[in-house]
């Protein structure tokens, strides 16, 4: 595959440490794609350590951007990547952008990401005035790689078996993306991410699984980092989503063994408070991910 592209990612900057924008871009540069980050935040840190600092950027200051990018016609990308969406102006200026960026390329895929939290707060999920729960970003996005309590935010159903993650996905495809990635759901224990690309509009859609092992400690940036390999390897192999899953959940658990093998050699008690995950010590794993995980077609 030698496919890559031009990716927007608008998510969060951290000057400590990998979340949002910080564990997304440095992945997909080296998976070969252009990536032009616009910060939505610019913090101290991630807001899981006992404090932060910083500046969060609202919407008028993103269409700024967005302008001053249109005017020198430096618009053109192919995919939109969002993540944490921190205010109703950034999400509705959110919204305005994907028009845009459609508007120079109808080609544009738009790549809603995990947090590891919902979207949006719970009190905007009715922002449209529609009858749904879903949130308004969800009808225009073409992947979406919720998480298992995200998932069942987004769809207002509780997911307590492998069949009702299958499901989910159906719901959320109803809703508008034609790929959904359910980056980990808990079954008995266990880790389950399941897959699901809707072809053709209205038909069944092919769905997967793969098996993952529980890694005993917490981590804050994975959800981040596995969109972003998902982007990434499902614009290589359009029609294998689970090839492009197969091959970012092998980058990713080769990424958290090092993390864990690295804090434990330094002492550190895994269990004890979230790892900052090792992303540039784990290039080679990005690059060149060897396929320890297989995904189980259903
Ligand atoms: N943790 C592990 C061990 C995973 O394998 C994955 C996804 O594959 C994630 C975390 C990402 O999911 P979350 O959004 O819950 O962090
Ligand atoms: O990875 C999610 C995330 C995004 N942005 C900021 C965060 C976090 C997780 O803690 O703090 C600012």
């Amino acid at each position: 595959p030698s496919e890559t592209g031009r990716v927007l990612s608008i998510q969060s900057h951290t000057v400590q440490g990998y979340v949002g924008n910080k564990s997304a871009v440095f992945p997909l540069q080296l998976l070969g794609y252009d990536v032009d980050p616009i910060n939505s935040v610019q913090f101290s840190n991630h807001t899981g350590y006992p404090t932060f600092k910083g500046q969060v950027l609202n919407g008028d200051q993103l269409w700024d951007l967005i302008e001053g990018l249109e005017a020198n016609s430096l618009l053109y990308y192919t995919h939109l990547l969002t993540g944490y969406i921190g205010s109703v102006s950034f999400l509705n200026t959110v919204l305005k952008v994907v028009d845009k960026l459609r508007s120079i390329n109808p080609g544009l895929t738009y790549v809603l990401g995990d947090e590891g939290k919902l979207y949006v707060p719970r009190k905007w999920y009715r922002i449209s005035g529609e009858e749904t729960d879903l949130v308004v970003v969800v009808p225009v996005a073409s992947m979406l790689t919720p998480n298992q309590f995200e998932a069942e935010k987004l769809t207002g159903f509780r997911i307590v078996s492998e069949q009702d993650g299958r499901e989910a996905c159906n719901i959320l495809h109803a809703a508008g993306p034609s790929k959904v990635v359910i980056t980990s759901i808990n079954i008995d224990g266990n880790l389950l991410l399941i897959g699901s690309h809707q072809k053709e509009k209205g038909q069944p859609p092919a769905q997967f699984r793969i098996s993952i092992p529980k890694i005993p400690a917490y981590f804050t940036g994975t959800g981040d980092l596995m969109t972003a390999l998902l982007l990434g390897w499902s614009n290589k192999y359009p029609d294998n989503l689970d090839k492009a899953a197969e091959l970012s959940v092998s980058s990713l658990q080769a990424l958290l063994v090092r993390t864990v093998n690295d804090y434990t050699r330094a002492g550190h008690d895994c269990q004890s408070s979230s790892l900052e995950i090792r992303l540039i010590q784990s290039q080679d794993d990005i690059r060149n991910p060897e396929i320890t995980y297989k995904a189980e077609i259903y």
